[in-house]
């Protein structure tokens, strides 16, 4: 096994990749040179009238022998594909991935091995229950699936941003995700955990706990798509050259940090701006400020695969970091917005099984069963060949003898189209060519419908997550659960998940109890095991660089604003790549104090809200600042950002009126004119913003108090 592997890996000699460069064999960009014509390339002299048979005063009826009439009605009627069945809304991206340090202990695969090579990719990021018109925001789990396009093919590692899943066999996929989804009998409710049936599945089926546990933390509310780790979920395996095998999990883990909204901006967000996510993603892109991960593996040698309490290709457990650390050797950047949503963000088709020399699959009961529905899944969304889709395709050479089916546009000359042929034409690859390496695992069993013993435990970790959380994440946790069962009106639903909340912990279960009107559990259904594991809160993931770049901050004002502090609050959030967005009583011209400088704003109060931001500044300007105390808009922004834990700034005569606005008698200015901060709030009489910087850092890490 071992020479095999050797030969397989210096076989591996690949084709330089460029995705940009291959999709721009496609792209076609609409200008005013163009004319417009039919599908069949005629020109149209309208794109307004059918013809029709019309005489000096009357119009007449339309033909049915215009071509063109029927061709652009016909066009539009077939416009729409079926979403996906699961993870329909989504946005994003292009970049490019490295390996900085090689896996080369582990893995053959050059994308995890050479450190000079830059793998293409495109990630897609999305809610799992929504409809694809749904709101971003809402409490879910988040997809993060990224298509490396290799040199020697697709890999598409197609992850959630939580660690574990509702499920250890594939089987029961379709129980969970109906009873997640609107009811049957009358659909409601759309994109939301919190109704009798999700309970109801969770309750019956203990082995959601730990990941229920994990969707109620703040991790189901992302800042930002940004903002999130991913996580394989499923165990995969890496063999190397020497034909050892590990079984391994993948993480990434992003620069800016793991953060989360609180729960009342995501449920405002979600109608104030139901595209928050995708927007963000979007600006940040387009702004240069390119997101990034790193990339890392965990790794358990195969002789190890028994020594864990847990099974290790169970997908409802973690491998926790104490026990097996995450080795960071890669960083993935996004760079390139789609050019278009369709065929590139809509088209694009992940399949779990799609993995290249040196990476391969484990016997996770729940992967396997994912390999074949991705792949399945894709004809009813897109058709046979989807895989010619330019989004879809590889950058290296793909030859076979597959043929034919609807839509197919590959034209392969020659003519033979069968293996063995009498031109040698297309052999099937050696090892040594580069040809795929299955693991020669000796299995030996019994059929049966069965799972190992080690499955069995569904508390365990459920307990380590709450144990691991910190005193604010657990009232989060506490919280959503109150919000959630609340929302179920069958009193067994709640008065059941109530009781199960005792498996973890008693006072969340007597807490939760007592908020949604269920019997309250008098002793713990088991006792806590106390542990605790690193990694799991996501305090644990600040920041790997303290920057406010990318973060949007609201600049408040109305006529008579201080156009200096103004100015200097402007230029210092651009300078440290920071989105300012001005925001006057009017969306018309704002004049300043001195009378003659001014701006037009980019929105005005009522058409944005303070949840769209992430802090705000108000500079001084006696007119401007009795006009926005007198607005009761403007008063809400203020209590609302501070309600969510925002940095709020404030310079002048600003200070007074935030420190009123918000009522808080410890919040001062000093004398000296030094920044005093309270809870985020910093105010200034000297516009210096490196203290309101760092307070914007420092409120987002600490995802709120409500
Ligand atoms: Fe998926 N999942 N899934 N899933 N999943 C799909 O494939 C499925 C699971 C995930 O942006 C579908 O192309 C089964 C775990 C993401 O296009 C479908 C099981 C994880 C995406 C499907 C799971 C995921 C999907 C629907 C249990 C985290 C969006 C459309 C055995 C590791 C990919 C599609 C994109 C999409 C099946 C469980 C993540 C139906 C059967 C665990 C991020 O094939």
């Amino acid at each position: 096994m071992a020479g095999i592997m050797q030969k397989a890996q210096q076989a591996i000699m690949g084709h330089k990749g460029d995705k940009t460069t291959d999709l721009a064999q496609e792209t076609k960009e609409v200008s005013s040179k163009d004319r417009l014509t039919t599908d069949y390339g005629v020109k149209q002299t309208t794109a307004d009238d059918w013809l029709k048979i019309v005489s000096k005063d009357s119009t007449g009826p339309m033909l049915l022998e215009d071509p063109f009439g029927r061709e652009r009605i016909h066009r539009f009627d077939h416009e729409r594909i079926p979403e996906r069945v699961v993870h329909a809304r989504g946005s994003g991206a292009f970049g490019k991935f490295r390996v900085y340090e090689s896996a080369e202990d582990l893995t053959f695969a050059p994308v995890l091995t050479d450190t000079s090579r830059e793998t293409p990719v495109f990630v897609r990021f999305s809610t799992v229950l929504g409809s694809r018109g749904s709101a971003d925001t809402v409490r879910d789990v988040r997809g993060f699936a990224t298509k490396f396009y290799t040199q020697e093919g697709n890999w598409d590692l197609v992850g959630n941003d939580i660690p574990v899943f509702f499920i250890q066999d594939a089987i029961k996929f379709p129980d969970v995700i109906h009873a997640g989804k609107p009811e049957p009998h009358n659909e409601v409710p759309q994109a939301q955990s919190a109704h009798n049936n999700f309970w109801d599945f969770q309750f019956n089926h203990t082995e959601a706990t730990h990941m229920f546990m994990w969707a109620m933390s703040d991790r189901g509310i992302p800042r930002s798509y940004r903002m999130m780790q991913g996580f394989g979920v499923n165990t995969f395996t890496l063999i190397n050259a020497k034909g050892e095998r590990h079984f391994v999990k993948f993480t990434w883990t992003p620069e800016l940090g793991v953060h989360s909204l609180v729960w009342d901006e995501a449920l405002k967000l979600a109608g104030e701006d139901p595209d928050f996510h995708r927007k963000d993603l979007w600006e940040a892109v387009e702004n240069g400020v390119y997101p990034k991960w790193k990339f890392g593996i965990q790794a358990i040698p195969e002789a190890d695969e028994h020594k864990f309490d847990f099974d290790i290709l169970d997908a409802t457990k973690v491998w926790p970091e104490d026990l097996v650390p995450t080795r960071y050797i890669g960083e993935m950047e996004l760079n390139r917005n789609p050019d278009e949503f369709f065929t590139q963000t809509e088209q694009i088709a992940f399949c779990t099984s799609h993995v290249v020399p040196g990476i391969g699959f484990s016997d996770d009961p729940l992967l396997q069963g994912r390999n074949f529905s991705y792949f399945d899944t894709q004809l009813s969304r897109l058709g046979i060949n989807w895989q010619e889709l330019p989004i879809n395709r590889p950058v290296c050479p793909v030859m076979n003898f597959n043929r034919d089916g609807a839509m197919r546009h590959t034209i392969t000359k020659g003519t033979v189209n069968y293996w063995p042929n009498r031109f040698d034409a297309c052999p099937p690859a050696s090892h040594q060519e580069g040809g795929y390496v299955e693991y020669a695992e000796k299995i030996a069993g019994i059929k049966a419908r069965a799972r190992s013993e080690k499955f069995k435990e569904h508390f365990n970790q459920a307990q380590l997550f709450w144990n691991s959380m910190s005193p604010i994440e657990k009232s989060h946790i506490t919280n959503a659960l109150s919000f959630e069962l609340d929302h179920c009106e069958d009193p067994v639903v709640y008065g059941r998940m109530v009781q199960r909340l005792a498996d973890i912990d008693l006072g969340l279960a007597q807490t939760v109890a007592e908020m949604v009107g269920g019997e309250a559990p008098t002793e713990a259904k088991r006792p806590n095991h106390g542990k605790r594991a690193k990694a799991l809160s996501q305090f644990e993931f600040p920041p790997m660089k303290t920057s406010i770049a990318s973060r949007r901050i609201a600049i408040l004002i109305a006529d008579g604003y201080d156009a200096a502090a103004f100015t200097a609050a402007y230029g210092a959030i651009s300078a440290a790549l920071a989105i300012p967005l001005v925001i006057g009583t009017k969306r018309s011209k704002i004049v300043a104090a001195d009378g003659t400088t001014s701006i037009q704003p980019h929105h005005h109060l009522e058409g944005f809200r303070s949840v769209m931001v992430d802090a705000l500044f108000i500079p001084g300007g006696e007119k401007s600042v009795v006009t926005l105390s007198k607005s009761g808009r403007a008063q809400h922004w203020i209590r609302e950002a501070f309600g969510h834990l925002k940095a709020i700034g404030a310079t002048g005569e600003a200070v007074d009126f935030v420190n009123k606005t918000i009522a808080l008698p410890q919040v001062s200015v000093s004398s000296s004119g030094d920044a005093q901060e309270s809870y985020g709030v910093v105010t200034l009489r000297q516009v210096s913003l490196s203290s309101f910087s760092e307070a914007v850092e420092i409120a987002k890490g600490a995802t709120g108090f409500l």
